[in-house]
């Protein structure tokens, strides 16, 4: 199972990241950054993962999204 992420690249990207930080709209854990506009991205069957853009203010409007696969 994956997920994708569909973006215009010069404006947004793709980082997963820990549930701390999903929840703080922060990079300070380790996380894996996506920039192509197009990520096909595994994800761990049972588990839960994090998605924010860390573009200025981005995640803070909302652009985040937690996924359970
Ligand atoms: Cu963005």
């Amino acid at each position: 199972m994956h997920a994708v992420f569909k973006y215009n690249p010069s404006m947004h990207n793709v980082v997963q990241v820990g549930e701390g930080d999903y929840n703080s709209c922060r990079v300070s854990g380790p996380s894996r950054t996506y920039t192509s506009g197009n990520d096909h991205i595994q994800l761990v069957r049972g588990g839960k993962a994090f998605f924010i853009c860390s573009r200025p203010g981005h995640c803070q409007q909302g652009m985040k999204i937690a996924v359970t696969a």
